[in-house]
């Protein structure tokens, strides 16, 4: 008897579902330095910017984990958005590089490491996506960029302008370091609420330039109201998985209520691609230990993954 199936032409072949084999970012190969790529999956398992519930440096393995979700079909190397009625990453290609070698207690290695690592994507004229770590890892992300003119966007309930502690290199800093060394042409800092931000932190970076547009403003709608809040040029986006609300992502150190929910960061991130280029970013404070139930913020973060990477390569 002859038991072939109808199968649809997107059916997954047999030998390739999400949960065999060795888990890449969504099933993309290794990257090969010498290979041409259009984005490179980097992780960056560091945690010791952690200034309350450590556990980050495993957030680079359960978001590849999650991500295998998205790995059915390998050979189509695309997807199908159907809330978006259109394919993305069609005939781009993806690789991931592993993880950069992280040396306990050793800052300035480990710094060191992260931007070389960094550079090396860039130089192949590849666009870095970054799987944290905390937040800490932001800046030596951002110091590969140097002599490039860029825009920061960063999505989060902190502002991480923090000058409370004897060291500057926590995950409650990396915007004091993308202002003051990075030379980056704007700081837009989105997502922002709860009680731990500190008042006068948070004047001053408005002094300098720096635009906050409130968790609130953001459901709201306020900031499609703002003409040119994105410009023409360069973007880095950082994403702390704490802008979501913890009810969407409840594995991250620091947790506040009120925060936003995918539809939201997708609309920002295309508002952003609409304007100008994605040329980098990262997701971070994915923290493993606390995230149960599913592991819906690994996933979570997997999901926004791929649509920063759709808003970097597809609109270019
Ligand atoms: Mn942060």
């Amino acid at each position: 008897m002859n038991n072939s199936f109808p199968r649809s032409p997107y059916a997954p072949p047999k030998d390739n579902f999400p949960f065999t084999g060795i888990a890449t970012f969504a099933g993309y190969p290794l990257w090969q330095s010498e290979q041409q790529t259009d984005a490179v999956v980097l992780g960056i398992p560091y945690d010791e910017g952690t200034t309350y519930r450590p556990g980050t440096r495993f957030g680079p393995r359960a978001i590849r984990d999650a991500s295998m979700f998205y790995s059915y079909d390998k050979k189509e190397d695309r997807f199908y958005d159907a809330d978006r009625r259109k394919w993305i990453l069609s005939g781009k290609t993806v690789t991931d590089a592993g993880d950069v070698p992280i040396e306990p207690l050793s800052l300035e290695n480990n710094w060191r490491s992260i931007t070389r690592a960094v550079a090396s994507i860039l130089d192949a004229n590849a666009i870095p996506a970054v799987l944290g770590g905390d937040h800490s890892i932001t800046y030596p992300v951002v110091k590969a960029f140097e002599g490039q003119s860029l825009h920061y966007v960063h999505f989060d309930t902190h502002a991480d302008c923090d000058r409370m502690f004897a060291s500057n290199f926590t995950h409650g800093s990396p915007v004091l370091h993308v202002m003051e060394n990075g030379r980056a042409e704007s700081v837009t800092l989105i997502g922002i609420r709860g009680l731990t931000n500190s008042p006068h932190d948070v004047a001053r970076i408005q002094e300098q330039g720096v635009t906050i547009i409130t968790a609130r403003e953001l459901r709201n709608k306020l900031l499609q109201s703002i003409p040119d809040l994105f410009k023409e040029g360069n973007y880095y986006v950082s994403l702390d998985i704490d802008f979501f609300d913890p009810s969407a992502a409840p594995g991250t150190g620091t947790p506040e209520p009120g925060g936003l929910f995918f539809p939201d960061f997708s609309d920002v991130i295309h508002l952003i691609a609409d304007r100008g280029n994605i040329i980098g970013f990262d997701v971070v404070e994915v923290n493993p230990q606390l995230d149960g139930r599913g592991a819906i913020t690994a996933h979570l973060a997997a999901r926004c993954v791929l649509e920063l990477m759709s808003a970097a390569l597809d609109s270019s």
